[in-house]
């Protein structure tokens, strides 16, 4: 038997990943850019088993659901493929947050699965190959293979080439909190990210304005990244979500996330603004308000969160590291 266990942190995006442009192959339609944040952790065991006469998935204690089980199944043939083996892995993997609830927990899954089961099956691969790989199981978890800020490049459709996640260096790394308020306590989400987002594609007329825009939002990311500039860096960021939120509203029937806590949360971020202090907000396929500020300033932030009404719980998390084997 063959054993590896790795960990990997979850990723908000600044800049989001909301459509694909290739299904089978899990290409994105545009690119994308994160922070990984060490907060919000995923550990996962990856055993080859010859005993095993299927693949078998433990999630945060329980048994999995049998779409998981097959999902991560799919995921481990790839890496078979790879080490030209036919063996049976068991599969345990813990959260330290909220599982599929809006708060990234298949970028840290699939990237924490991509490099203990590539570790177990005793192939070695590039960062950027396992973030490639990572990419197949979900398209976020490329991100996760990196620590600090991430970009996320969507390759090009006309020549097919594939897509991979690499590191962006910026000062600002130093000095960025994210502030995450938990909204409905963690509940699981109504709508799965990758049925929405085909959902979006499909019937929302503004679609097709999102996917455009994001090539010009990372153009200004980056500069914001180069020139360390936090407030451009959040006014693109919160901007952004509101834009692929607002495209996925317009699905037809809609899709939305959001609920009154959401939106009380974001006013607040909006009042924390005016009066003066680094705050941006951004929301992802949940209820749940991250907020961009600056390490000065993130202890103020999250009191303020907390006191708007319905908020579950409110965590600050500095920047993470990258995809690590552990055992
Ligand atoms: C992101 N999200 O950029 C965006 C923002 C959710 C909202 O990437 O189909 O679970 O597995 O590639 O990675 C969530 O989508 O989708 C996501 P698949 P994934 O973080």
């Amino acid at each position: 038997m063959s054993t590896a266990t790795a960990r990997a942190c979850a990723n908000i995006a600044l800049v989001k990943y909301w459509g694909k442009r290739d299904a089978a192959r899990n290409l994105p339609a545009a690119g994308s850019l994160s922070l990984t944040l060490g907060a919000l952790v995923t550990e996962t065991t990856v055993a080859f088993d010859p005993a095993l006469a299927s693949d078998e998935l433990n999630l945060d204690g329980a048994s999995a659901r049998p779409a998981d089980v097959s999902r991560t199944s799919a995921f481990l043939d790839l890496v078979r493929a790879e080490a030209s083996i036919t063996t049976r892995a068991r599969v345990t993997s813990t959260n330290d947050f909220p599982t599929a609830s809006g708060l990234a927990s298949s970028a840290s899954g699939y990237a924490a699965l991509a490099v203990a089961a590539t570790t177990a099956a005793g192939i070695t691969m590039s960062p950027r190959a396992l973030s490639m790989l990572a990419r197949r199981g979900s398209g976020s978890a490329a991100r996760s293979i990196f620590g600090g800020f991430v970009r996320m490049h969507a390759g090009q459709a006309v020549d097919g080439s594939d897509a991979f996640a690499e590191p962006i260096v910026s000062r600002l790394a130093d000095r960025v909190r994210m502030v995450i308020a938990i909204v409905g306590g963690g509940a699981p989400k109504a709508h799965g990210s990758r049925d929405a987002m085909d959902h979006t594609a499909a019937t929302s007329p503004f679609y097709r304005a999102w996917v455009e825009l994001v090539p010009h939002d990372l153009a200004a990311a980056d500069g914001a990244l180069a020139a360390a500039d936090l407030a451009t860096l959040g006014t693109i960021a919160e901007a952004n979500s509101l834009a692929m939120h607002a495209s996925a509203i317009a699905a037809r029937p809609a899709i939305w996330y959001w609920q009154p806590t959401t939106l009380a949360l974001l006013a607040e971020v909006r009042a924390l603004r005016q009066r003066g202090a680094a705050a941006w907000a951004t929301m992802d396929a949940g209820p749940h308000v991250k907020v961009l500020t600056s390490i000065d300033e993130a202890e103020a932030v999250a009191a303020a969160l907390r006191t708007v009404p319905g908020t579950t719980s409110v965590t600050i998390s500095g920047p993470g590291g990258p995809a690590t084997v552990t055992t």
